[in-house]
């Protein structure tokens, strides 16, 4: 299943308007074995005047909107492309672009959802008002007579359903996120599921509800935040109890050897939080690991044979 060359399209988006902190994309540069790499550049965003809140809460619906939308166009772009794409936060509103973007040219995807939290929460049922906590709710069909239309937000078209989704490393989740959960039978699996069933029977039921039935291309949502915060300290809205770094790579790898990724968000690093350079390099390379660990780079060696050994002469 798994192909030896992967085309993969990188694309930065350091959106930072999904919630009030600012949020960049990882430094460094990426480089991948085995992947010809294709850079589509930081994506530069539209600044919009005057953007007040919606219901005096929801900040920032305008910037988001259109931040999304171009995010939308350049996706849908590099799928159709034939590149798998990976887009580099930001904040995780920007999974709203992605995905939609991604489903224009695969409307039958499936996305797993790496987080420590649920980002479900409508613009009716958030406490903070920052929209990174509310990306899924836009893109469910069946909760829209549940979600009201924010300014900016009128060319998105919801493309996912309760059964196409699987959430990984949840330990975070507020009460209106729980109803949602369980009233729309969105499957999850908590960082206590993990605890009880390990990280392996995890991806198996995973894979079994979402591609057991028909194989389709995966959208994985990656926050960094999903990992234990010792791990991953320059983020946003960090949370104890989280993903081991083998934990992490594994569910990466398992991702890969489907031969189904599709595209890839990495998102949440926000190198400003970290209190000392060596948060802020911690957190970056555990960024590139899992990406690099989605397209192939394995903690066994390398998965193309060294196909003969040095003779002495
Ligand atoms: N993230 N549930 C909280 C909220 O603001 O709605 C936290 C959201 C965090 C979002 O980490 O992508
Ligand atoms: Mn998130
Ligand atoms: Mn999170
Ligand atoms: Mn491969």
């Amino acid at each position: 299943l798994t192909r030896s060359v992967h085309s993969v399209a990188v694309v930065g988006a350091p959106f930072s308007r999904g919630q009030v902190r600012a949020a960049t994309r990882a430094d460094g540069t990426l480089s991948l074995e085995r992947c010809h790499l294709k850079d589509f550049g930081d994506l530069s965003f539209t600044n919009v005047p005057k953007d007040d809140p919606y219901n005096n809460l929801v900040v920032y619906p305008r910037s988001v909107g259109i931040a999304n939308q171009e995010l939308a166009e350049v996706v849908s772009r590099a799928v159709s492309g034939g590149y798998s794409c990976v887009t580099m936060g930001g904040d995780h509103s920007l999974a709203i672009g992605t995905i939609i973007g991604h489903a224009r040219h695969h409307p039958d995807l499936c996305v797993i959802w790496v987080d420590a939290h649920a980002d479900i929460n409508t613009p009716l049922t958030t406490v903070s008002g920052n929209i990174h906590g509310q990306p899924l709710s836009f893109l469910i069909r069946e909760l829209q007579d549940k979600v009201p239309q924010l300014p900016g937000f009128s060319w998105i078209k919801p493309c996912l359903s309760p059964p196409n989704i699987v959430y990984i490393g949840l330990r975070d989740v507020e009460p209106a996120e729980h109803f949602i959960l369980k009233s729309f039978d969105i499957q999850y699996f908590s960082m206590r599921d993990i605890d009880r069933l390990g990280i392996q029977k995890v991806m198996e039921q995973t894979f079994d509800r979402l591609i057991g039935k028909r194989k389709r291309p995966i959208h994985l949502s990656f926050d960094i935040d999903a990992f234990d915060p010792k791990l991953a300290p320059a983020t946003g809205t960090p949370v104890v109890g989280g993903l081991t770094y083998r934990e992490g790579l594994y569910i990466t790898e398992e991702i890969h050897s489907t031969g189904l990724l599709s595209a890839l968000d990495l998102v949440e690093v926000n190198p400003h939080l970290a209190t000392s350079e060596e948060e802020a390099k911690a957190t970056a390379s555990l960024a590139v690991d899992v990406i690099a660990s989605s397209f192939g780079q394995t903690r066994e060696g390398g998965h193309i044979a060294y196909d003969h050994l040095p003779t002495p002469s």
